[in-house]
């Protein structure tokens, strides 16, 4: 029997004899991937993979156990990351158990950005935000995502629409909690067509009912106009609705045939674009009082949603995904002063961990 690994991207099943190890070169590993499969000379990752650190305490003689050790450690200082012959992370095939989070909003809303701007947040601090939790990237990724961060941050050029049927990949962080445990973070980003209908929900089915949390993200110009009828404030921008919330649970609970139950964290993203927020300072130093703060917050952007217009939005979320796992953040993935770029403001991520920190508070299990 070939033992096969799931490739959560491609939605496909390939032979862990085709699962190759990457090191860090300095290219996007999907560039580096084209067409014709994996680059030349790439190892299978059987090789060169580092094996779950259990598999290695319990060979029963010394010296075998000695050898163990000397393969796993030079294994890992070959700083290799597992990858589909189409140029995608396998998370699977990582030592830590996955945790895997969906992006989903309208077109536009932010998605491909939000995902860059997470990745930046965790190289930048070594650490998901102000929580306790270290982070770190593949090596594989943190080329390509330097190169992305200048284009972006310091270029100021927006990243493509990301093309229909694509689920882009976004970056793999391994993160260790206080308590010692390790996961395997990774962030999937669907095109913004998919969200509205069931059917492509449904079909885009494995990676989606198989995240261990979403985060919704409705951009502020999608917001109602309060004086007109049905026109979001900005025109030509999708309308944030209630639809969006029925059409992610109708798509998971007809793919998976049971009531969805994962945690949902509805963010504003482009948080800037709003300027009456509440004051509310984050706790500095020692982030011990992190998960109050994202409670409040959470009640702040509720309050906030509610008085844009948008209480159908979050009735339907609390009713779909449930209270206990329902919560709100808001992110900027290019800054709280982007607008004012032309009066000294800078670009950078605020925030954007915040819906990692809480998706991984309600549903790290
Ligand atoms: N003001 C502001 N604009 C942002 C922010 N993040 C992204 N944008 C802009 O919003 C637009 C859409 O961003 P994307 O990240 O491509 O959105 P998306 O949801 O991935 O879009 P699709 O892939 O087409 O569905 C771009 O022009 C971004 O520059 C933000 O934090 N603040
Ligand atoms: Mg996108
Ligand atoms: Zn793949």
């Amino acid at each position: 029997m070939t033992e096969t690994m799931l490739c959560r991207h491609c939605l496909k099943d390939y032979p862990t004899s085709q699962i190759v190890g990457v090191q860090a070169t300095g290219i996007d590993p999907q560039t580096l991937f084209g067409t014709d499969g994996p680059p030349e000379g790439a190892p299978p990752w059987s090789e060169v993979g580092s094996s779950p650190t259990d598999a290695v305490g319990k060979s029963a003689w010394w010296r075998k156990k000695r050898r163990a050790l000397d393969d796993a450690a030079t294994k890992m200082g070959g700083g290799y990351d597992p990858y589909c012959p189409k140029g995608h992370v396998v998370i699977d095939a990582l030592a830590d158990k996955p945790f895997v989070i969906t992006i989903a909003g309208n077109v536009g809303a932010a998605k491909s950005t939000y995902l860059l701007a997470v990745a930046a947040e965790i190289y930048t601090a070594g650490r998901l935000g102000i929580t306790s939790t270290v982070a770190s990237l593949l090596p594989s990724q943190v080329d390509p995502l330097k190169q992305k961060l200048v284009s972006v941050y310091n270029d100021g050029q927006p990243l493509p629409p990301t093309p229909e049927g694509e689920i882009h990949e976004g970056y793999v962080a391994r993160l260790q909690f206080e308590n010692g445990e390790r996961r395997s973070l990774a962030l999937y980003d669907v095109p913004g067509e998919v969200i509205r209908s069931v059917q492509k929900v449904a079909q885009s089915g494995r990676f989606l009912y198989t995240s261990d949390a979403i985060i919704l993200l409705l951009d502020p110009d999608g917001f109602p106009d309060p004086n007109a009828f049905l026109k979001p404030a900005v025109e030509g921008v999708e309308m944030a609705g209630p639809q969006m919330v029925h059409n992610l649970a109708d798509g998971i609970e007809q793919a998976t045939g049971q009531r969805v139950k994962v945690p949902f964290i509805v963010a504003i993203s482009k948080s800037d674009k709003i300027v009456d927020w509440p004051a509310h300072a984050a706790p500095i130093g020692f982030p011990a009082e992190v998960q109050k703060y994202l409670e409040d917050e959470s009640d702040i952007v509720r309050n906030m949603l509610v008085a844009q217009g948008l209480e159908p939005v979050v009735t339907a979320a609390l009713s779909r995904f449930g209270a206990e796992r329902t919560r709100f953040a808001r992110v900027s993935a290019l800054g709280m002063d982007y607008e004012h770029l032309g009066y000294g403001g800078s670009m950078k991520p605020d925030g954007c961990w915040r819906p990692i920190a809480l998706a991984l508070l309600l549903g790290r299990v």
